[in-house]
């Protein structure tokens, strides 16, 4: 006996991804929903490599009673609406958005990194999902936190544009595309030109001059790992379509040594290190695209500060960045809270 799941925003980048990931890692659905705005009612979309196509329904009209678990990368606008609702109805809310993460009384999950705190989401019926540029960084601090406690991070990142959907990876092609045939470039989604360009803002800006995405990284990260980690973020959007990448460099309480990192890290959970300092010897986003792990490469001490060592991490915004972190929670709900047959 399995579940039945609802994938709501099932058209976007990464509701695809969902259901990709369901199929790919046999979640056992007995049914499965795509929902989406009435725009994309009726419309026909896969799942995964199944061969079975799901008819999208209309969020509208969608009754979540019966339903197990609910999928949401539907934005904060829609899930506002519709994630109460699926709670209210008794269905186990997972979202993608960031309405819900700093709230208390929701869990704010990284399965490799907290899967305890899941047991509060009985709460509100509610399971937040990190921002793709934290989750992926959680899964690097983790364990290196365990062995050395991490007391300070400092981290840049490179993130692609497919973290502003498809409007923003229809940008970068078509700026692209225009630039090699002579045309006027004109910014829309990103505030300058992002193909052959690299632009230091990423959501809005905040009083203190940091901007939003920057904040979500340092309260996420308080929040999922220790709220004694300080962070001290930058993030930049750069021209590529899929793949966030992070430069962290991190100060520690204890001393640890670049070789026993690489040794921690090599069995960590969730990742692959590929550091073999030399050419080529690390990973860059295009080769982690549709990939499940984060990677990490480049580790090495900073003698500038006591204790410190930086690394290089990168992985795939859409799948543990988002809709595979999600799914992932889905499993430790099964495993813990929602017991099928
Ligand atoms: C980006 N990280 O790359 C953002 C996308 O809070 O879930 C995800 C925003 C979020 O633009």
């Amino acid at each position: 006996m399995g579940y039945r799941v609802a994938v709501v925003g099932a058209t976007g980048n990464v509701g695809r991804e969902m259901l990709n990931i369901l199929a790919e890692r046999e979640f056992p659905c007995d049914e499965i929903a795509a929902v989406a705005s009435p725009r994309s009612t009726g419309m026909e979309i896969e799942f995964g490599e199944t061969g079975k196509k799901l008819k999208v329904k209309n969020i509208e009209h969608f009754d979540f009673t019966g339903w197990d678990i609910a999928l949401f990368a539907a934005g904060s606008g829609p899930t506002k609406i519709y994630a109460p609702k699926a709670a209210s109805q008794g269905c186990v809310v997972i979202d993608n958005s960031s309405l819900y993460r700093m709230e208390p009384d929701v869990p704010l999950i990284v399965p490799e990194v907290n899967p305890d705190a899941i047991d509060g989401y009985t709460k509100r019926n509610i399971i937040a999902n990190p921002n793709c540029s934290t989750a992926q960084m959680v899964v690097a601090l983790k364990p290196l936190h365990d062995a050395a406690k991490i007391k300070r991070v400092v981290v840049s990142t490179y993130q692609s544009v497919s973290g502003a959907g498809k409007a923003g990876m229809d940008e970068l092609f078509e700026q692209s595309r225009a630039i090699f045939v002579g045309d006027q470039v004109e910014p829309k989604k990103f505030t300058k030109q992002i193909a052959f360009n690299v632009i230091p803002h990423i959501d809005v800006f905040l009083d203190d001059g940091s901007t939003k995405e920057e904040w979500k990284m340092v309260v996420e990260t308080k929040k999922i790992l220790d709220p004694a980690v300080k962070v001290q973020a930058t993030c930049v959007r750069v021209p590529v379509f899929v793949g966030h990448a992070e430069s962290i460099a991190l100060e520690f309480e204890n001393e640890i040594s670049a070789e026993q990192a690489q040794n921690i890290l090599r069995e960590a959970p969730g990742i692959m290190l590929v550091d073999k300092r030399e050419d080529g010897g690390y990973v860059s986003p295009i080769e982690c695209v549709g990939d499940s792990a984060t990677y990490i490469s480049r580790v090495r001490e900073d003698p500038t500060v006591e204790n410190g060592l930086a690394l290089w991490c990168v992985s795939d915004n859409l799948r543990k960045g988002a809709a595979l972190n999600a799914v992932q929670i889905a499993e430790l709900l099964g495993r813990r809270h929602l017991k099928k047959g």
